[in-house]
């Protein structure tokens, strides 16, 4: 190891030329244009990580670097963080490592833009536990099914977008389990609000999920002829929208085999497979009703005329009697995507919790998770709808979380532990979480209220609230105020925010928790199945999406927060999805809005490692004669014996009212290391040894 290391340095060792590993060590640390500098410098020698501490900052290279082999996991399996190259395969270890040695649980937040390749590194991750954990044969089961879980929640999950050819739409966490000797041997998915609209309605250039592409490419014949499908994508009006079915980068019918094998480990039954695909097939058939189809309501094992009715018809009640009424053809319309988007969505649901069942670890002994959390990043297009606003909500209360876990709770710290600090300023952006979520005045209560209001609320009667309510926001522009406060002016119909990672104009035409509004008042028992927001008292308030949103994100907060966090910012390097190819510009930009500066400046004026006195008296007390066996003081006292005996200098450690603090990460591992060398010597008794660290 020792030698790989050297190797390594021996590598690095022109520091003009590849810039510095982590941006804490850097000489001009305030100053953006260093930080850009560094970065730059860095991803121009296909180095793109670079740590903040403990943080990582990727950047995404757009093309094969062959680091994530085994060879390298070998590497960074069990090294202290800091020895070697940043990498997500390093951070990975030092979560593996800090979770088995506390026995303690954590999360890593993996944030960026859509393209970021947040995804790529979440998956990485995932390999790296799998190769590197200790396994039984038992546990080989095990592991292969957290990995394919992957493959087959992205066939059903990820589509192409004009932002990236692999876009996750949905948002997804992830625990991964170990028992205490660290083996992994479970798994929990939790999805977040999958963006149906695409199954109906692809806008150009994008494509609907992958894997409606995969069975029309993939698919035996055999299984076509049964699902009445043809071999080409051009004959499906839901796969044609975006004009693009065919994608150079992406390979739908080997990814089918993928799939299959995949579904087969996760031990899908026979059956299961068969209506899965019995399913997907006939939202392709229904994407091609023109209101008389047979097929499709013998896959959905529907009688086809009551199909047919339901699609056409609404029923009135008059008096004793029901009366079937046409809908418009417009309405008739509305439902099939409806419905269509309602089948697909329940689907994947479905799919989620089988993979659940799948990975459910059924041993009740105590476990330690490792939670990873990869989401559909923040993007602009340039009509926003209904689903961006919930993507961009869901990246503004991530955005407030790593706010408050990092920048505001670090500073709130050293003043509870009475450490002097000069507070660094930050934008919060908790402001704009309120203009969203706030009760009773947010924008999602407002739109829930017009969405359950009887009589007549239409898009526009929902923007009319908004502007009169939101009237005079910072962050809230209406095309009233539009010149005033941003350039672009505003259509009727729009209203834009402004995010924490740049504005966003959102139209609310066609808003689809409006379309429920429609839908909801629908007499027809399927649609009301699917639409209905299960209400077993009869009584509750049906749920519109927004909230169900609201309140899965307000979950997903606490869940983590039980957590510890561990972060990597992914940024993305250019436009084009090119190669070697860096925006100044666009990265400036992020490194902006994702607070990197702000994280760089309090880390770099704080303390990388902190404990509890109790804690770490308990740890390292066999290091000093004074507190070993049994230290009768305070453990504040006793960690002061302690630190004196290993001959701390002043700098390097503050004293807080509960807590060490230790400035830097070296001081730990020198402690760590003879802890080590401790634990092998005990036997002979520690009162015999003296261990100078420093
Ligand atoms: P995202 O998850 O952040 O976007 P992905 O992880 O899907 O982004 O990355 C997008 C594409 O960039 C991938 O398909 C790869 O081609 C490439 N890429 C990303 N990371 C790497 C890497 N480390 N090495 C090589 N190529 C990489 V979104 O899901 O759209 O928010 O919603
Ligand atoms: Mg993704």
């Amino acid at each position: 190891r020792h030698r790989i290391l050297q190797e390594m340095e021996g590598s690095l060792t022109a520091r003009d030329r590849v810039g510095i590993q982590d941006f804490v060590l850097l000489d001009a640390y305030t100053s953006e244009t260093a930080f850009m500098d560094n970065l730059r410098k860095r991803f121009n020698e296909n180095l793109i990580y670079t740590y903040i501490g403990t943080l990582l900052v990727s950047v995404n290279p757009y093309k094969e670097l062959g680091i994530y082999t085994k060879k390298q996991m070998d590497i960074y399996m069990g090294v202290n963080f800091f020895e070697l190259p940043p990498h997500i395969f390093a951070l990975a270890d030092n979560v593996y490592r800090t979770m088995i040695s506390e026995t303690s649980n954590h999360f890593i937040l993996i944030s960026g833009e859509s393209g970021a390749g947040k995804t790529e590194a979440s998956k990485k991750v995932l390999q790296f536990y799998a190769v590197c954990c200790p396994s039984t044969r038992l546990l080989d089961n095990v592991r292969d099914r957290l990995l394919l879980s992957n493959p087959v929640l992205e066939a059903f999950g990820n589509a192409k977008t004009l932002k990236n050819d692999n876009s996750s739409r949905f948002g997804k966490y992830m625990d991964i389990q170990f028992d205490h000797q660290g083996a992994a041997v479970g798994g929990h998915v939790l999805s977040y609000l999958l963006e149906k609209s695409r199954v109906v309605h692809q806008n150009h250039g994008e494509r609907n999920f992958h894997i409606f592409y995969q069975l029309v490419e993939g698919g035996e014949d055999e299984l076509l002829r049964w699902l009445g499908l043809e071999r080409n994508c051009q004959n499906y009006r839901f796969l044609i929208q975006g004009e693009c079915a065919k994608v150079s980068s992406i390979n739908d019918k080997s990814d089918w085999k993928t799939v299959q094998k995949a579904l087969i480990i996760i031990e899908f039954s026979e059956k299961d497979i068969e209506d899965l695909f019995a399913i997907l097939a006939s939202v392709l058939h229904l994407g091609n009703v023109h209101f008389g189809a047979s097929a499709l309501g013998y896959l959905l094992g529907i009688p086809s005329n009551m199909l047919r009715e339901g699609l056409t018809h609404r029923k009135i009640e008059a008096k004793a009697e029901e009366v079937l009424s046409p809908f418009t053809a417009e309405h008739a319309k509305y439902a099939r995507d409806a419905l269509a988007k309602a089948i697909y969505g329940r689907t994947f649901s479905w799919l989620v919790n089988k993979i659940n069942e799948s990975l459910a670890n059924k041993d009740s002994t105590r476990k330690t998770v490792i939670g990873l959390l990869d989401i559909y990043g923040f993007e602009v297009f340039d009509m926003n709808s209904f689903e961006q606003f919930c993507i961009n909500f869901c990246n503004e209360k991530l955005q407030q979380l790593f706010i408050q876990l990092t920048l505001k709770s670090e500073q709130e710290e050293y003043e509870m532990e009475g450490i002097e600090w000069e507070p660094v300023p930050y934008f919060n952006n908790k402001i704009i979480c309120d203009l969203v979520e706030e009760k009773h005045r947010g924008i999602i209560s407002i739109l829930d209220e017009e969405c359950l209001r009887p009589g007549e609320a239409t898009d526009f009667t929902f923007l009319e609230k908004l502007e009169e309510k939101m009237c005079g926001h910072p962050h809230f522009v209406t095309h009233k105020l539009a010149d005033q406060k941003t350039r672009k002016t505003l259509e009727r119909g729009e209203f834009r925010l402004l995010h924490y990672a740049g504005e966003v104009t959102y139209s609310v035409a066609g808003n689809c928790s409006l379309l429920f509004k429609v839908m909801r008042q629908s007499k027809n028992s399927i649609i009301q199945h699917c639409f209905h927001a299960i209400e077993p008292d009869g009584k509750k308030r049906p749920e519109t999406v927004a909230t169900q949103f609201k309140s899965s994100l307000a979950g997903l907060t606490e869940i983590l927060m039980t957590k510890e966090p561990w972060y990597v910012r992914c940024l993305k390097p250019n436009h084009c999805k090119q190669p070697d190819r860096f925006d100044d510009v666009m990265v400036r930009h992020q490194v902006k809005y994702l607070g990197l500066m702000e994280h760089l400046r309090v880390r770099r004026a704080g303390f990388a490692y902190r404990r509890r006195y109790e804690v770490f008296l308990k740890r390292y007390k066999a290091l000093c004669p004074d507190t070993w066996p049994h230290w009768k003081g305070t453990p504040a006292e006793g960690v002061q014996r302690l630190i004196k005996h290993l001959g701390y200098k002043p700098d390097e450690y503050k004293m807080g009212r509960t807590k060490i603090f230790i400035r830097h990460p070296r001081t730990l591992f020198a402690i760590e290391d003879a802890f080590e060398i401790c634990k092998h010597e005990l036997g002979k008794g520690p009162e015999t040894h003296t261990y100078n660290i420093t």
